[in-house]
C-alpha cells in the first residue's frame, strides 16, 4: 500500500483518512488566530496559495526574504499551538515511512483555490536538514510534480488526494517540487478548496 515515490520519498495513500474531518475543523480554528494570507516572495511577487502556520514556529515571507518566525507577524502573537492530533499524525507518518524520532517544531497550512499553484522550488529555510517533511492532502486533489536535484531535471507528476500523507527524507528532502494549478472541484468537506499540512522540524535544537 505505501509507494516508494523517490529516494527516500513514500506516499502512504489515505493515511490521514480518518482524522481528516478533525483536521480540517482545527484548521477552521487555526485560522480565527493566524488568518489565510497571501504572501509574497522577497522579490514582490504574491503567492498564489494561502498561507497560516501553527507550532513555535511558522514560514513567512516578505521582502526582507524567507524565514521562520515564532510571531505571526500580522498580528505580533506567537503562532496558533500545533494540535496534538497534528502532531501525533506526522509522527505516526514519520514513524510508518521509518524515520524515527520526528518532532515537528512547525505546521505550515497552505490553503489552494481554483487555479492556485505552487511553482518548482526547494525546501531549504529549515535547518535540520536531516529531518523529513510531511505532508497531508486534504480537499480537492492535486497534480503532484517532483523533480531531482536540480531545477532542469525532469519531473514526474502524482495526483495527491483527501487523505494522502507524504513523508520526503534523505535525498528527497532538497528535491524540487510544486503544484499544477488546481482544477475546478468539490470536496464535501472543503467545497473547492484544497488544504496541504507540511510538518518540518527547523532547528535541531529548540
Ligand atoms: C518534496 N507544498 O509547502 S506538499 C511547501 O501541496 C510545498 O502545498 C506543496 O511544497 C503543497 O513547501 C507540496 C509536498 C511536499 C512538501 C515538501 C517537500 C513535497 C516535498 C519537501 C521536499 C521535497
Ligand atoms: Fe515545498
Amino acid at each position: 500500500r505505501p509507494e516508494r515515490i523517490g529516494p527516500d520519498a513514500m506516499l502512504l495513500p489515505g493515511f490521514a483518512l480518518e482524522e481528516a474531518e478533525s483536521l480540517i475543523k482545527q484548521i477552521m480554528l487555526i485560522a480565527r488566530e493566524a488568518p489565510f494570507r497571501r504572501l509574497h516572495t522577497p522579490g514582490g511577487r504574491a503567492l498564489s496559495a494561502e498561507m497560516t502556520n501553527c507550532g513555535i514556529l511558522g514560514w513567512h515571507s516578505d521582502r526582507a526574504g524567507y524565514r521562520y518566525e515564532s510571531s505571526d507577524p500580522l498580528s505580533g502573537k506567537p503562532w496558533p499551538v500545533m494540535p496534538p492530533l497534528f502532531r501525533r499524525l506526522a509522527q505516526r507518518a514519520a514513524q510508518h515511512a521509518g524515520h524515527t524520532g520526528f518532532d515537528p517544531q512547525a505546521c505550515l497550512i497552505n490553503r489552494y483555490a481554483t487555479g492556485a499553484r505552487m511553482g518548482l522550488h526547494q525546501d531549504r529555510d529549515e535547518e535540520a536538514l536531516d529531518a523529513p517533511i510531511v505532508s497531508v492532502s486534504l480537499g480537492v486533489p492535486a497534480k503532484f510534480l517532483f523533480g531531482g536535484m536540480h531545477r532542469s531535471d525532469l519531473t514526474q507528476s502524482f495526483t495527491l488526494e483527501h487523505g494522502d500523507v507524504v513523508v520526503w527524507g534523505g535525498a528527497s528532502r532538497l528535491f524540487y517540487h510544486g503544484v499544477a494549478p488546481i482544477k475546478a472541484a468539490m470536496h464535501s468537506l472543503t467545497g473547492a478548496l484544497r488544504y496541504n499540512l507540511t510538518f518540518r522540524r527547523i532547528r535541531h535544537a529548540i
